[in-house]
């Protein structure tokens, strides 16, 4: 374990970053926080600090369970599946980020890829291999409906980049939300009318147990098909799990799906074996469609501390139960 010298008097602050650069998560926050010890968690065989907060990314089920436990958890992203698969134990409160800088990231990633697929960017880069100097035909963005599933954080501000643009915007989440700025349905109820509606499929929806494979044949056979966009496409920037891939790839494979644009998948880093590496109608990113940036995090991360530290609601609490 690697601390910061001689303990200091407010609980410490325990990484647990699997695949990120803890380094420089500990080096920022030391800057920032001067009156805490930072540790990067190096061997389980070391000791806890008897108070500590654990910041942490894909922490293995160990870290969670360890004696004595921490005070608050806080998730270094905007999920927390990868937390609260490992049943951390009740009564620690857990938080997560919600910060403009990961949100603006977001945003950027389901700008982009709306606009790839309106203007069928994956048909272009095959006619410039080609060397054809051919114009693939779309349709303007006001006659394309995204509808977005997950009408939370990520999910609405999406939604305004969308709509500066032009797209008419459609949202489904689990609960009704009232005053959203555009139509919204929620639940299994509302399912088959916002899928029937929709021409991109957009999730930024959490892995939980009523998400997990939620996406399917069923669901992606009934989305619109018939209008200006011609066949659908899906942009998953939510979690892998929530896909079937197996019927996501006969989907794309037998044209239920014009094409998409997946950032996630079931297993990470996605295995070199995957078909979906080969597909031509497919972009694949590697989970970089919100990065959590260390520099822009800090500042919410310390400030959820103090809140918690002092008393006041977390800002960003996470339900367990419900599981996002
Ligand atoms: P929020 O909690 O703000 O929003 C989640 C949305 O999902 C809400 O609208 C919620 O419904 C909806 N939802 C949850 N469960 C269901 C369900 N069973 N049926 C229908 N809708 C459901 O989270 P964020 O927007 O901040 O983040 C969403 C997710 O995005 C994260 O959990 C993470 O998985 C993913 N993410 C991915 C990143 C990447 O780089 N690929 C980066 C950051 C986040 P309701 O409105 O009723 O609450
Ligand atoms: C997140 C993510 O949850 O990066 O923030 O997926």
């Amino acid at each position: 374990m690697s601390g910061s010298g001689a303990s200091k008097s407010n609980p410490a602050i325990v990484l647990s970053l699997t695949g990120w650069d803890a380094l420089a998560w500990a080096e920022r926050l030391r800057q920032a926080a001067p009156g805490r010890d930072i540790i990067v968690s190096a061997g389980l065989a070391d000791p806890l600090p008897a108070r500590y907060h654990l910041l942490c990314w894909k922490p293995p089920r160990v870290v969670l369970h360890r004696t004595p436990p921490p005070l608050l958890i806080l998730s270094a992203g905007a999920g927390v599946d990868h937390i609260l698969k490992h049943q951390p134990p009740a009564g620690i409160p857990i938080t997560r980020i919600v910060d403009p800088d990961l949100t603006g990231r977001m945003v950027e990633y389901v700008v982009l890829h709306c606009l790839y697929h309106l203007r069928r960017m994956n048909e272009a880069a095959a006619n410039q291999v080609r060397k054809a100097w051919t114009a693939p035909a779309f349709p303007p963005a006001r006659s394309v409906s995204v509808g977005l599933m997950g009408v939370g954080e990520m999910g609405q501000a999406s939604a305004r980049g969308l709509q500066a643009l032009g797209f008419n915007v459609i949202g489904w989440g689990r609960s009704a939300r009232t005053h959203l700025p555009f139509a919204s349905y929620h639940g299994d109820g509302g399912l088959d009318a916002f899928l029937g509606a929709t021409d991109i499929l957009v999730s930024t929806l959490p892995s939980t147990p009523a998400t997990r494979g939620l996406i399917n044949a069923g669901v992606l056979k009934k989305l619109r098909r018939d209008g200006p966009f011609g066949p659908p496409v899906l942009i998953n920037a939510g979690r892998g799990d929530t896909a079937n891939e197996y019927d996501l790839l006969q989907a794309l494979r037998d044209g239920t799906l014009r094409a998409a644009s997946l950032d996630v998948f079931a297993t990470e880093p996605l295995p070199a074996c995957s078909p979906f590496w080969g597909l031509p109608n497919v972009v694949v990113t590697p989970h970089n469609a919100a990065d959590s940036d260390p520099e822009a995090l800090t500042a919410a991360i310390l400030a959820e501390i103090e809140r918690f530290e002092a008393g006041a609601p977390l800002l960003n609490p996470v339900c367990a139960v419900r599981g996002y």
